[in-house]
């Protein structure tokens, strides 16, 4: 498995500047969060690290990657290409990183939408990815505030913005994120 250096120099070359950046922040709260919340911070970082690694592929890659692994698509993610690079992710990280810890491989894959019963690296990264310093939309705030006092509760309002960010614009809702979020209302409240 690479070191978390090595990934660091490889994703700044592969992706954009901004790009690279939030790479970067994500890793930094993850480790952050990591430490809170007494998870593994080197798997939280290398997760972090990797979770875009695919977000620079344009769709016709994505879709040879999707093919020459035989990944089936649901429905709702054929119609869905920026949810596609979570998906190929894992098969980069395992492939170029050398990454076979399940863990770290499944952290990525459910970066972008969240599901039920995430551990807490899954956890960690999905809400790292909407907090980090960079991120600096309407309501991150209150995302962050909820984050440090309770992880899971974070992870609901993060899943809350989403679903309504999607709905203000029109866009298909994965049922992986409306059955994370009914998962985590229902253990929080
Ligand atoms: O890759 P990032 O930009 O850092 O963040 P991300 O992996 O969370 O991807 C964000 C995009 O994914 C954003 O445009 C919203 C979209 N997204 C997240 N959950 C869903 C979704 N899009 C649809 N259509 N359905 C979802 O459930
Ligand atoms: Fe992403
Ligand atoms: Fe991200």
């Amino acid at each position: 498995m690479w070191k978390a250096e090595e990934i660091k120099i490889y994703i700044k070359d592969l992706l954009k500047e901004k790009r690279f950046n939030h790479v970067l922040g994500v890793a930094e709260e993850a480790k952050k969060l990591a430490y809170l919340n007494n998870v593994d911070v080197s798997k939280c970082e290398i997760a972090a690290l990797c979770h875009d690694v695919a977000k620079n592929m344009t769709i016709v890659q994505m879709n040879e990657i999707i093919k020459e692994n035989n990944i089936q698509l649901s429905d709702g993610e054929k119609g869905n290409s920026e949810l596609w690079h979570a998906i190929i992710g894992p098969i980069i990280a395992k492939n170029v990183f050398e990454i076979d810890d399940e863990e770290i491989l499944e952290a990525i894959r459910w970066h972008t939408t969240g599901k039920e019963n995430m551990n807490k690296i899954d956890e960690i990264i999905y809400i790292a990815d909407m907090i980090e310093p960079n991120r600096k939309f309407n309501g991150v705030e209150e995302i962050r505030e909820a984050t440090y006092v309770n992880l899971q509760q974070g992870v609901v309002k993060g899943l809350n913005h989403t679903i309504q960010y999607l709905l203000e614009n029109g866009k298909c809702i994965d049922l992986n994120t409306i059955k994370a979020r009914n998962y985590y209302i229902s253990k929080i409240y």
